[in-house]
């Protein structure tokens, strides 16, 4: 396809090879060198500063298609945003089956060892806007359209493997009370406010992934360092028509990793785009971000012999239950080329499922399947929304659907409609259904037409109170102060209390906790449709207990001024490299400054590179300009927040008034600069109740 146009320097077109019009190729858009600028209809633009007006200074002529065409197409720019997941990340890249399972599913792309499926992986926030930001206490989404040779599956799943209701028809409720409050435009891309906690407090289905959206889980440190899960049971379904339940996760390679809140709170204000900037900068660096597809597989039997409903969206079956089989890996390997292209116009259908792979009776899922082929005619503006490049099968598609707003494709001959007899007259007779199709797992189905939810959905809190109960110390201490902090912002006085009425139900501790956090009195447990029981702790669900001592992935920052060791840096940040993590120099300026030997560039400015964006920091400073900085409250800040962060902090002799300024104690987080490599791989979180108030 000829995809540019040649011009000569008067502007013609050399179009020879590039057809165009009916049964051709589609014309693209420029790109590359020495392209002449044209209008969108191809004719070739010869001032691109001054409109068309009536003498130089007179007014503009309606006759200006030029201008006019531009600022048309400008106006429309923009498409509607999601209605959740509306701020995103993509990345492409590809899964690798590593363990085939041809035994329970004929989806192609588990067939065999080695084969590499294309994916487009999307990572986002719920609530906030499309230009809120990466860092407030939220579920992450993790969705995945896998260009399978059968055509497209989507898994459009969280980083959290529940969810806050059990039946689709709540999600409009649920998503109105966690999005900005309806007269007031506010708050943005935040919970923590009267109408969210209403609805929590008068849905107690809510309470588990509340936990998990109140535990570090939904303060991920890095879109690399989550889980994801496709939270419904579905089916695996084999060549036999065969079907098992399955549950999809993904593990990170680097492990999981979280921030603290107070970080996250002011990652909000120095980098909005924190997580979208960690991906891309991994990404471009060449450190592909990995996962592995692990599956939960099950039949009837053991569905049966559990205490909840594997059709209930709001239990997990913990790893000790059934066990995790990872089948294979996914890497993301390319950044996008065109933010709205392939991020805002990219459409993820829970219904989009290739052979081999079925849907559960979970109501949550049911509702979900129509939900998303829906908003993308809103959003995309057409029922043509598959044509869209980063939407369309890679693998051939055809079949007799037509036409439609901004249909692209120039289908040929008669057959539009099947069956038909045209190829016994020799004509094409277009595409047939094939007995290799997608077929539906057969199952016996019976009931009553009712509005109704299963006795078997009914047990709220068992499972929240396992969470509670298998997460550490800290990790319970941040869930406590975590609660505390949201309902510390709603107004409304009956719904903290009503809440905290929940909350005895899950564990009267956590209650308890809470309520002295807010200094309020303990109320009487609501009533329970079934009261909580205590399941098996399952240590899975800690992210402190999976924790991976690595580097990789991490970042230190190095805190340098006018005097101090390059060879110490230079020397710092190599070990840094060689474990895997990514060194940032810091300065007060951010020009070359005279180092003891050799000048240096710093890669950030220290008012913009508070030590908040990165993971473990090192001062390697003079005394004199460790005295100097410990007069700059931002020098200061780096170092208490370091510290109050759980961080390691490296440092050589000189940065001692500033270590003492900023009130740091030794403990095994302070180290001399040899020993920061090894103690960058932690968080500290013995430090922590040093440094607040445990709630
Ligand atoms: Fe949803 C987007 C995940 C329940 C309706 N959802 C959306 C995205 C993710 C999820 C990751 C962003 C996709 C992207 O990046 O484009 N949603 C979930 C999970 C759920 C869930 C894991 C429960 C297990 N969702 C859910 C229900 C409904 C929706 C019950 C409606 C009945 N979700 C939507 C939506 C969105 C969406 C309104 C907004 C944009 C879009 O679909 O394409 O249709």
């Amino acid at each position: 396809m000829a995809n540019s146009l040649d011009r000569d320097d008067a502007g013609n077109a050399d179009t020879g090879n590039a057809e165009t019009g009916n049964g051709g190729e589609t014309q693209q858009l420029a790109s590359g060198k020495d392209q002449v600028l044209t209008t969108n209809h191809g004719v070739p633009v010869s001032d691109n500063q001054n409109s068309l007006k009536a003498g130089d200074r007179g007014p503009t002529l309606l006759e200006d298609f030029v201008l006019r065409e531009k600022i048309f197409h400008f106006d429309h720019e923009r498409i509607p945003e999601r209605i959740v997941h509306a701020r995103g990340s993509v990345a492409h890249g590809y899964f690798e089956c590593t363990d085939p399972i041809p035994d329970l599913s004929r989806a192609s792309l588990f067939a065999e060892a080695g084969k590499r499926t294309p994916v487009i992986v999307r990572f986002s926030t719920v609530a906030g806007g499309a230009g809120s930001v990466d860092t407030p206490r939220d579920v992450r989404g993790f969705a995945t359209k896998f260009y399978t040779d059968q055509g497209n599956w989507d898994l459009v799943g969280n980083n959290i493997p529940v969810f806050f209701i059990q039946d689709a028809i709540k999600f409009p409720d649920l998503i109105h009370s966690v999005k900005m409050e309806a007269d007031r435009g506010f708050p943005q891309a935040a919970s923590a406010h009267d109408t969210f906690w209403d609805f929590v407090s008068l849905m107690p289905e809510t309470m588990h992934t509340v936990m998990w959206a109140m535990s570090d889980r939904g303060i991920p440190r890095s879109y690399r360092m989550m889980q994801g899960f496709g939270v419904h049971t579905f089916k695996l379904v084999n060549e036999a028509g065969q079907a098992q339940f399955v549950k999809f996760h993904w593990r990170p390679k680097l492990g999981m990793q979280s921030l603290v809140w107070d970080e996250s709170a002011k990652l909000q204000g120095a980098d909005n785009d924190f997580h979208r900037r960690d991906l891309w900068e991994a990404i471009e660096a060449g450190d592909h971000p990995e996962w592995e597809l692990g599956i939960q597989v099950f039949d009837q039997a053991l569905a049966d012999s559990l205490p909840y409903d594997v059709l209930d969206a709001t239990k997990i079956i913990p790893e000790e239950v059934v066990a995790l089989r990872v089948i294979g890996r996914m890497v993301l390997d390319r950044n996008p080329d065109n933010h709205f292209a392939e991020n805002e116009q990219l459409a993820f259908l829970p219904s989009n499922v290739v052979p081999g792979i079925d849907f559960s009776d979970d109501p949550l899922l049911q509702g979900r399947l129509f939900s998303y082929l829906d908003t993308q005619k809103s959003r995309l503006g057409t029922t043509n929304f598959h044509q869209i490049p980063v939407n369309a099968p890679k693998c051939p598609y055809a079949n007799m659907m037509r036409d439609g707003m901004m249909q692209t494709q120039v289908p040929e001959g008669r057959a539009n409609y099947e069956p038909n007899s045209l190829s016994e007259a020799g004509e094409d007779g277009g595409p047939r259904a094939s007995a290799r199709g997608y077929r539906t797992a057969p199952q016996r189905v019976e009931g009553e037409k009712l509005r109704q939810r299963a006795e078997s959905f009914a047990d709220h809190f068992s499972q929240p109170r396992m969470f509670w109960r298998s997460q550490t110390e800290n990790e319970q201490a941040h869930i406590a102060s975590a609660i505390v902090f949201e309902l510390s912002k709603v107004g409304l006085d009956h719904i903290r209390r009503r809440v905290l009425s929940q909350l005895r139900n899950v564990d009267d501790t956590l209650a308890q906790r809470v309520a002295e956090g807010l200094a309020l009195d303990l109320p009487d447990a609501a009533p329970s449709a079934q009261a909580a029981t205590d399941l098996d702790i399952s240590d899975a669900l800690s992210i402190q207990k999976n924790w991976h001592a690595t580097l990789q992935g991490r970042k230190v920052g190095i805190l340098f001024d006018a005097g101090s060791d390059n060879a110490a840096i230079q020397k710092l940040s190599d070990d840094i490299r060689q474990a895997g993590g990514t060194p940032f120099t810091i300065a007060p300026k951010v020009g070359g400054l005279k180092l003891q030997d050799g000048t240096l560039t710093a890669d950030g400015q220290l008012a913009g590179s508070p030590s908040w964006l990165f993971d473990a920091v090192a001062l390697v400073l003079t005394t004199d300009a460790a005295q100097k900085l410990a007069q700059d409250s931002a020098a200061v800040g780096f170092v208490s927040d370091a510290f109050a962060h759980l961080k390691a902090i490296g440092h050589d002799a000189g940065a001692q008034p500033l270590l003492d300024r900023a009130g740091i104690k030794a403990d095994a987080g302070i180290t001399d600069l040899a020993g920061l490599t090894k103690a960058a791989t932690q968080r500290y979180w013995a430090r922590e109740p040093q440094v607040r108030d445990l709630a």
